[in-house]
Protein backbone atom coordinates (compact mmCIF):
# COMPACT_ATOMS: atom_id res chain seq x y z
CA UNK A 1 0.00 0.00 0.00
CA UNK A 2 1.48 2.99 -1.26
CA UNK A 3 0.63 6.15 0.96
CA UNK A 4 1.66 9.67 1.52
CA UNK A 5 1.43 12.78 3.60
CA UNK A 6 -0.73 13.79 0.42
CA UNK A 7 -3.34 11.65 1.33
CA UNK A 8 -3.47 12.38 4.86
CA UNK A 9 -3.75 16.50 3.97
CA UNK A 10 -6.36 15.40 1.04
CA UNK A 11 -8.16 12.48 2.96
CA UNK A 12 -7.74 10.06 -0.06
CA UNK A 13 -6.15 6.43 -0.43
CA UNK A 14 -3.81 6.87 -3.37
CA UNK A 15 -1.74 9.78 -4.07
CA UNK A 16 -3.16 10.13 -7.38
CA UNK A 17 -5.17 13.45 -8.14
CA UNK A 18 -6.77 13.84 -11.62
CA UNK A 19 -6.24 17.57 -13.76
CA UNK A 20 -8.66 19.95 -13.32
CA UNK A 21 -9.48 20.02 -16.97
CA UNK A 22 -11.08 22.72 -18.96
CA UNK A 23 -14.82 21.19 -20.45
CA UNK A 24 -13.33 17.67 -20.38
CA UNK A 25 -12.99 16.81 -16.33
CA UNK A 26 -16.83 17.30 -15.54
CA UNK A 27 -18.95 16.12 -12.34
CA UNK A 28 -19.63 12.44 -13.97
CA UNK A 29 -15.81 11.95 -14.01
CA UNK A 30 -14.54 14.15 -11.06
CA UNK A 31 -17.25 11.68 -9.36
CA UNK A 32 -15.68 8.55 -9.80
CA UNK A 33 -12.19 9.17 -9.62
CA UNK A 34 -12.68 10.85 -6.08
CA UNK A 35 -15.29 7.60 -5.19
CA UNK A 36 -12.10 5.06 -6.60
CA UNK A 37 -10.17 6.67 -3.47
CA UNK A 38 -8.15 9.48 -5.69
CA UNK A 39 -8.97 12.82 -5.95
CA UNK A 40 -11.24 13.83 -8.98
CA UNK A 41 -11.01 17.54 -9.73
CA UNK A 42 -13.54 19.85 -11.10
CA UNK A 43 -12.15 21.96 -14.98
CA UNK A 44 -13.81 25.56 -14.20
CA UNK A 45 -11.83 26.87 -17.11
CA UNK A 46 -13.41 29.73 -18.36
CA UNK A 47 -17.02 28.21 -17.88
CA UNK A 48 -19.59 30.77 -16.44
CA UNK A 49 -20.95 30.77 -12.53
CA UNK A 50 -24.07 28.54 -13.31
CA UNK A 51 -22.31 25.85 -15.12
CA UNK A 52 -19.21 25.65 -12.24
CA UNK A 53 -22.05 25.58 -9.48
CA UNK A 54 -24.18 22.52 -11.42
CA UNK A 55 -20.95 20.96 -11.53
CA UNK A 56 -19.95 20.99 -7.74
CA UNK A 57 -23.45 20.02 -6.61
CA UNK A 58 -23.58 17.37 -9.45
CA UNK A 59 -20.41 16.13 -7.45
CA UNK A 60 -21.75 16.02 -3.91
CA UNK A 61 -24.81 14.50 -5.05
CA UNK A 62 -22.73 11.39 -6.28
CA UNK A 63 -20.12 11.02 -3.66
CA UNK A 64 -19.38 12.21 0.01
CA UNK A 65 -15.54 11.86 -0.75
CA UNK A 66 -13.05 15.02 -1.00
CA UNK A 67 -12.23 16.45 -4.50
CA UNK A 68 -11.32 19.60 -5.84
CA UNK A 69 -11.85 22.10 -8.11
CA UNK A 70 -9.48 24.21 -10.76
CA UNK A 71 -9.61 27.44 -11.43
CA UNK A 72 -8.61 28.98 -14.51
CA UNK A 73 -7.18 32.14 -13.50
CA UNK A 74 -7.91 34.01 -16.97
CA UNK A 75 -11.12 33.26 -16.59
CA UNK A 76 -13.19 36.35 -16.14
CA UNK A 77 -15.79 34.60 -13.74
CA UNK A 78 -12.95 33.92 -10.99
CA UNK A 79 -14.64 36.16 -8.26
CA UNK A 80 -17.94 34.48 -8.69
CA UNK A 81 -16.44 30.84 -8.58
CA UNK A 82 -14.03 31.83 -5.65
CA UNK A 83 -17.54 32.38 -4.10
CA UNK A 84 -19.23 29.43 -5.27
CA UNK A 85 -16.44 27.14 -3.50
CA UNK A 86 -16.66 28.90 -0.19
CA UNK A 87 -20.54 28.55 -0.47
CA UNK A 88 -20.80 24.70 -1.62
CA UNK A 89 -17.39 24.15 1.19
CA UNK A 90 -15.43 22.71 -1.61
CA UNK A 91 -12.83 21.01 -0.20
CA UNK A 92 -9.79 21.56 -1.97
CA UNK A 93 -9.10 24.09 -5.15
CA UNK A 94 -6.19 23.88 -7.72
CA UNK A 95 -4.89 27.27 -9.37
CA UNK A 96 -3.44 27.28 -13.02
CA UNK A 97 -2.38 29.38 -15.43
CA UNK A 98 -1.74 32.65 -13.23
CA UNK A 99 -0.57 33.98 -10.03
CA UNK A 100 -3.04 32.72 -7.59
CA UNK A 101 -2.15 35.65 -5.10
CA UNK A 102 -6.02 36.97 -5.35
CA UNK A 103 -7.49 33.90 -4.33
CA UNK A 104 -5.20 32.36 -1.65
CA UNK A 105 -6.48 34.73 0.84
CA UNK A 106 -10.42 34.38 0.98
CA UNK A 107 -10.07 30.66 -0.07
CA UNK A 108 -8.06 29.75 2.94
CA UNK A 109 -9.69 32.15 5.27
CA UNK A 110 -12.63 29.76 4.30
CA UNK A 111 -10.55 26.50 5.48
CA UNK A 112 -10.43 25.26 1.83
CA UNK A 113 -6.83 23.83 0.93
CA UNK A 114 -5.39 25.31 -1.71
CA UNK A 115 -2.99 23.81 -4.32
CA UNK A 116 -1.40 26.10 -7.21
CA UNK A 117 -0.37 24.43 -10.18
CA UNK A 118 3.31 25.86 -11.06
CA UNK A 119 5.97 25.42 -13.93
CA UNK A 120 8.88 26.80 -12.25
CA UNK A 121 11.31 26.96 -8.99
CA UNK A 122 10.56 30.82 -8.45
CA UNK A 123 6.42 30.36 -8.62
CA UNK A 124 6.48 27.94 -6.24
CA UNK A 125 8.73 29.67 -3.63
CA UNK A 126 6.51 32.27 -4.51
CA UNK A 127 2.89 30.60 -3.80
CA UNK A 128 4.34 28.62 -0.82
CA UNK A 129 5.05 32.29 1.08
CA UNK A 130 1.49 33.31 -0.21
CA UNK A 131 -0.25 30.23 1.78
CA UNK A 132 -0.17 26.97 -0.58
CA UNK A 133 -1.18 23.52 1.61
CA UNK A 134 0.73 21.57 -1.69
CA UNK A 135 2.05 22.53 -5.16
CA UNK A 136 1.68 20.48 -8.59
CA UNK A 137 5.05 21.02 -10.32
CA UNK A 138 3.81 20.78 -13.31
CA UNK A 139 6.35 20.05 -16.61
CA UNK A 140 6.03 21.08 -20.34
CA UNK A 141 5.26 17.47 -21.70
CA UNK A 142 1.57 18.46 -19.85
CA UNK A 143 -1.29 18.78 -22.43
CA UNK A 144 -3.14 21.97 -22.49
CA UNK A 145 -1.06 25.65 -20.91
CA UNK A 146 2.37 24.87 -19.78
CA UNK A 147 5.48 26.06 -18.72
CA UNK A 148 9.40 25.31 -20.24
CA UNK A 149 10.88 23.38 -17.65
CA UNK A 150 10.64 19.03 -18.08
CA UNK A 151 9.27 17.63 -15.57
CA UNK A 152 11.86 15.50 -14.49
CA UNK A 153 14.67 18.28 -14.04
CA UNK A 154 10.95 20.35 -12.32
CA UNK A 155 10.32 17.94 -9.39
CA UNK A 156 13.39 17.75 -7.78
CA UNK A 157 14.75 21.15 -7.78
CA UNK A 158 10.76 22.28 -6.91
CA UNK A 159 10.77 19.64 -3.80
CA UNK A 160 14.27 21.43 -2.42
CA UNK A 161 13.03 24.42 -3.04
CA UNK A 162 9.61 24.67 -0.56
CA UNK A 163 8.72 22.57 2.44
CA UNK A 164 4.65 22.10 1.19
CA UNK A 165 4.71 18.53 -0.33
CA UNK A 166 4.81 18.78 -3.88
CA UNK A 167 2.71 17.11 -6.39
CA UNK A 168 4.56 15.86 -9.78
CA UNK A 169 2.52 16.61 -13.41
CA UNK A 170 3.39 15.96 -17.05
CA UNK A 171 4.15 13.27 -18.63
CA UNK A 172 2.75 10.86 -16.18
CA UNK A 173 0.42 7.78 -17.33
CA UNK A 174 0.94 5.01 -15.38
CA UNK A 175 2.08 3.44 -12.08
CA UNK A 176 5.74 3.44 -13.44
CA UNK A 177 5.67 7.41 -13.28
CA UNK A 178 3.90 7.04 -10.31
CA UNK A 179 7.04 5.32 -8.71
CA UNK A 180 9.48 7.86 -10.54
CA UNK A 181 7.93 10.89 -9.14
CA UNK A 182 8.19 9.23 -5.43
CA UNK A 183 11.22 8.82 -6.49
CA UNK A 184 12.01 12.36 -7.63
CA UNK A 185 10.79 13.77 -4.50
CA UNK A 186 7.18 14.47 -5.05
CA UNK A 187 4.91 13.17 -2.72
CA UNK A 188 1.85 11.94 -5.38
CA UNK A 189 1.05 12.96 -8.85
CA UNK A 190 -1.84 14.33 -11.19
CA UNK A 191 -2.59 13.10 -13.97
CA UNK A 192 -4.55 14.78 -17.18
CA UNK A 193 -4.41 12.65 -20.24
CA UNK A 194 -4.73 9.80 -18.43
CA UNK A 195 -8.42 10.29 -17.29
CA UNK A 196 -9.86 11.97 -20.06
CA UNK A 197 -9.99 7.61 -21.69
CA UNK A 198 -11.81 6.57 -18.93
CA UNK A 199 -15.76 5.50 -19.71
CA UNK A 200 -16.95 8.56 -16.98
CA UNK A 201 -15.36 11.60 -18.71
CA UNK A 202 -17.76 13.16 -20.92
CA UNK A 203 -15.32 14.36 -23.19
CA UNK A 204 -16.47 13.78 -26.86
CA UNK A 205 -15.69 9.89 -28.14
CA UNK A 206 -13.53 11.60 -31.12
CA UNK A 207 -11.89 13.15 -28.49
CA UNK A 208 -10.90 9.97 -26.63
CA UNK A 209 -9.99 8.25 -30.00
CA UNK A 210 -7.52 10.81 -30.83
CA UNK A 211 -5.49 9.80 -28.06
CA UNK A 212 -5.70 6.46 -27.87
CA UNK A 213 -4.69 6.76 -31.77
CA UNK A 214 -1.56 9.07 -30.83
CA UNK A 215 2.13 8.53 -30.29
CA UNK A 216 4.79 9.49 -28.77
CA UNK A 217 5.45 12.61 -31.08
CA UNK A 218 1.35 13.50 -31.86
CA UNK A 219 1.56 16.65 -30.09
CA UNK A 220 2.73 19.81 -30.77
CA UNK A 221 3.02 23.32 -28.95
CA UNK A 222 1.34 26.55 -30.09
CA UNK A 223 1.00 30.35 -28.93
CA UNK A 224 4.52 31.13 -28.40
CA UNK A 225 3.38 34.51 -29.50
CA UNK A 226 1.11 34.98 -27.32
CA UNK A 227 3.40 34.02 -24.23
CA UNK A 228 1.27 31.38 -23.06
CA UNK A 229 1.99 27.62 -25.09
CA UNK A 230 -0.31 25.36 -25.18
CA UNK A 231 0.59 21.97 -25.93
CA UNK A 232 -2.14 19.83 -28.15
CA UNK A 233 -2.83 17.09 -30.47
CA UNK A 234 -1.20 17.75 -34.28
CA UNK A 235 -4.11 18.37 -36.29
CA UNK A 236 -5.79 20.93 -39.12
CA UNK A 237 -5.94 23.88 -35.98
CA UNK A 238 -2.62 23.62 -35.07
CA UNK A 239 -1.72 23.78 -38.31
CA UNK A 240 -3.17 27.01 -39.25
CA UNK A 241 -2.35 27.95 -35.67
CA UNK A 242 1.19 27.77 -36.58
CA UNK A 243 0.92 29.19 -39.83
CA UNK A 244 -1.03 32.40 -38.28
CA UNK A 245 1.80 32.70 -35.35
CA UNK A 246 4.50 32.10 -38.52
CA UNK A 247 3.10 35.02 -40.54
CA UNK A 248 2.79 37.72 -37.88
CA UNK A 249 -0.89 37.75 -37.53
CA UNK A 250 -1.49 40.17 -34.75
CA UNK A 251 -2.03 39.20 -31.23
CA UNK A 252 -5.40 39.79 -31.52
CA UNK A 253 -6.30 37.59 -34.80
CA UNK A 254 -4.58 34.89 -33.11
CA UNK A 255 -6.65 34.89 -29.62
CA UNK A 256 -10.09 35.18 -31.82
CA UNK A 257 -8.94 32.34 -34.14
CA UNK A 258 -8.00 29.95 -30.88
CA UNK A 259 -11.42 31.07 -29.39
CA UNK A 260 -13.78 28.66 -28.29
CA UNK A 261 -11.70 25.80 -30.10
CA UNK A 262 -11.20 23.72 -26.94
CA UNK A 263 -14.86 23.19 -26.00
CA UNK A 264 -15.11 22.68 -30.24
CA UNK A 265 -12.78 19.61 -29.55
CA UNK A 266 -14.36 18.39 -26.54
CA UNK A 267 -18.16 18.55 -26.35
CA UNK A 268 -18.95 18.95 -30.27
CA UNK A 269 -16.23 16.43 -31.23
CA UNK A 270 -14.35 18.12 -34.10
CA UNK A 271 -11.12 17.11 -33.75
CA UNK A 272 -9.76 18.77 -36.78
CA UNK A 273 -10.94 22.60 -36.38
CA UNK A 274 -11.45 22.14 -32.52
CA UNK A 275 -8.09 21.58 -30.11
CA UNK A 276 -7.50 18.12 -28.91
CA UNK A 277 -5.38 19.45 -25.78
CA UNK A 278 -3.37 16.47 -24.81
CA UNK A 279 0.48 15.73 -22.96
CA UNK A 280 3.06 13.75 -24.60
CA UNK A 281 2.19 10.70 -22.43
CA UNK A 282 -0.83 10.57 -24.86
CA UNK A 283 1.12 7.64 -26.84
CA UNK A 284 0.98 5.89 -23.54
CA UNK A 285 -2.84 5.57 -24.00
CA UNK A 286 -4.94 3.10 -26.08
CA UNK A 287 -7.77 2.49 -24.35
CA UNK A 288 -10.94 3.64 -22.59
CA UNK A 289 -11.64 2.19 -19.20
CA UNK A 290 -13.53 3.09 -16.06
CA UNK A 291 -11.82 5.13 -13.65
CA UNK A 292 -11.85 2.93 -10.68
CA UNK A 293 -10.25 0.09 -12.64
CA UNK A 294 -7.76 2.70 -14.22
CA UNK A 295 -6.76 4.13 -10.68
CA UNK A 296 -6.68 0.39 -9.43
CA UNK A 297 -4.31 -0.92 -12.60
CA UNK A 298 -1.80 1.87 -11.85
CA UNK A 299 -1.41 1.02 -7.68
CA UNK A 300 -0.50 -2.49 -8.66
CA UNK A 301 1.94 -1.43 -11.41
CA UNK A 302 3.45 1.08 -9.26
CA UNK A 303 4.35 -1.87 -6.91
CA UNK A 304 5.71 -4.17 -9.61
CA UNK A 305 7.70 -1.24 -10.43
CA UNK A 306 8.74 -0.73 -6.66
CA UNK A 307 9.31 -4.81 -6.59
CA UNK A 308 11.57 -4.26 -9.81
CA UNK A 309 13.68 -1.56 -8.51
CA UNK A 310 14.50 -3.09 -5.25
CA UNK A 311 15.50 -6.78 -6.97
CA UNK A 312 18.36 -4.31 -8.66
CA UNK A 313 19.60 -4.48 -5.44
CA UNK A 314 22.59 -6.92 -5.47
CA UNK A 315 23.74 -8.12 -2.02
CA UNK A 316 27.07 -6.94 -1.18
O1 LIG B 1 -3.48 25.70 -16.35
C1 LIG B 1 -2.88 24.76 -16.81
N1 LIG B 1 -3.21 24.21 -17.99
C2 LIG B 1 -4.25 24.58 -18.77
S1 LIG B 1 -5.35 25.82 -18.50
C3 LIG B 1 -6.13 25.45 -19.91
S2 LIG B 1 -7.54 26.27 -20.46
C4 LIG B 1 -7.07 27.01 -21.87
N2 LIG B 1 -7.99 27.11 -22.79
C5 LIG B 1 -7.72 27.69 -23.94
C6 LIG B 1 -6.48 28.22 -24.20
C7 LIG B 1 -5.52 28.12 -23.27
C8 LIG B 1 -5.80 27.51 -22.08
C9 LIG B 1 -5.55 24.42 -20.51
N3 LIG B 1 -4.52 23.94 -19.86
N4 LIG B 1 -1.84 24.22 -16.17
C10 LIG B 1 -1.38 24.73 -14.95
C11 LIG B 1 -0.20 25.58 -15.16
N5 LIG B 1 -0.13 26.81 -14.78
N6 LIG B 1 0.93 25.22 -15.74
C12 LIG B 1 1.75 26.29 -15.73
C13 LIG B 1 1.06 27.29 -15.12
C14 LIG B 1 1.45 28.63 -14.87
C15 LIG B 1 2.09 29.38 -15.83
C16 LIG B 1 2.42 30.71 -15.60
C17 LIG B 1 1.14 29.22 -13.66
C18 LIG B 1 1.46 30.53 -13.44
C19 LIG B 1 2.10 31.26 -14.41
O2 LIG B 1 2.47 32.56 -14.24
C20 LIG B 1 2.13 33.20 -13.05
C21 LIG B 1 2.78 34.54 -12.94
O3 LIG B 1 2.01 35.50 -12.95
O4 LIG B 1 4.01 34.57 -12.87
Amino acid sequence: MIQTEICDLLGIEYPILQGGMAWVATKELVAAVSEAGALGIIGAGNAPPDFVRDQVRGVKERTNRPYGLNIALFSPYVDEIVRICIEEHVPVVTTGAGSPSAVIPPLKGAGIKVIPVVGSVALARRVERMGADAIVAEGMESGGHIGDVTTMPLIPQVVDAVKVPVIAAGGIGDGRGLIAALALGAKGVQMGTRFICTTECTAHANYKERICRAGDRSTMTSGHSLGHPVRAIRNQMTQQFAELERTGASEAEVIAFGTGRLRLAAVEGDTEQGTVMAGQICGLVNSVVPAAQLIHDIMAQAEQAIQRVCEMRLPH
